[in-house]
């Protein structure tokens, strides 16, 4: 089917955050026509009736489907998008250990190293906020460990091609010295990141 403008999926996000930019990093390996619709977050973009319509738990990133549906999630949306493609697995196995690595971004790396960085990068470090990003760096060298370890032995976090569970890491960890986090230690983490930015596809979150 030619896809007219009114058929273009529409992403709503930020480029710099990770949540956001992991989606772009898909739709630029699929090579999937797409606008993209900056919403400024430190604005209240995400607090508009307009966008709670979107996602009632008002946060980016937000995927509008050509009929008007909406998904939140991240990863969720990785989900959708890599289904029936080389980056979402259809083997059972190797698809519940995408999800295994994708419940782990969210619950042990991102609540650590994607909040330390935004305290950082977005908020400039306020005094107020600073014990807060001070406790996160136990978290997310401990996330860093686990992903350093299973990086020594296998080239990417599932198979031996890159999947939807390496863009979901990718996202924040290749910035995470953004969030104090030294990645020196992580040979392995620093070998995968390099991979995945040797990809033909690959595009970078720009610089901000
Ligand atoms: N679990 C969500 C997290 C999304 C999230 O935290 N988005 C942040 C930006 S990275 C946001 O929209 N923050 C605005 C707010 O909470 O008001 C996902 O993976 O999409």
């Amino acid at each position: 089917m030619h896809l007219t403008e009114e058929h273009r999926m529409r992403v709503y996000g930020d480029l710099l955050s990770g949540n956001c930019y992991k989606i772009k990093l898909l739709l630029e390996h699929l090579a999937i026509a797409h606008d993209w619709v900056p919403v400024d977050i430190l604005a209240g973009e995400t607090r508009t009736p307009t966008f709670l319509a979107m996602n009632p738990n008002g946060k980016i990133p937000v995927l509008e489907l050509p009929d008007q549906r909406w998904l939140a999630e991240s990863n969720a949306i990785l989900n959708y998008l890599a289904d029936g493609t080389p980056y979402l697995p259809a083997d059972r196995w190797a698809r519940a250990q995408v999800l295994q690595w994708q419940f782990f971004e969210q619950y042990s790396h991102e609540p650590y190293i994607a909040v330390a960085r935004f305290i950082a990068k977005y908020l400039g470090l306020p005094g107020e906020r600073r014990a807060e990003y001070e406790a996160k760096q136990a978290g997310g060298l401990r996330a860093l460990k686990v992903m350093d370890d299973h990086l020594a032995r296998s080239r990417f976090f599932v198979g031996d091609s890159m999947t939807i569970a390496d863009m979901a890491l990718f996202a924040y960890t290749h910035v995470a010295g953004e969030g104090g986090f030294d990645l020196a230690p992580f040979a392995g983490v620093r070998r995968w990141i390099g991979e995945i930015e040797q990809h033909p596809r690959h595009v970078p979150m720009p610089a901000g």
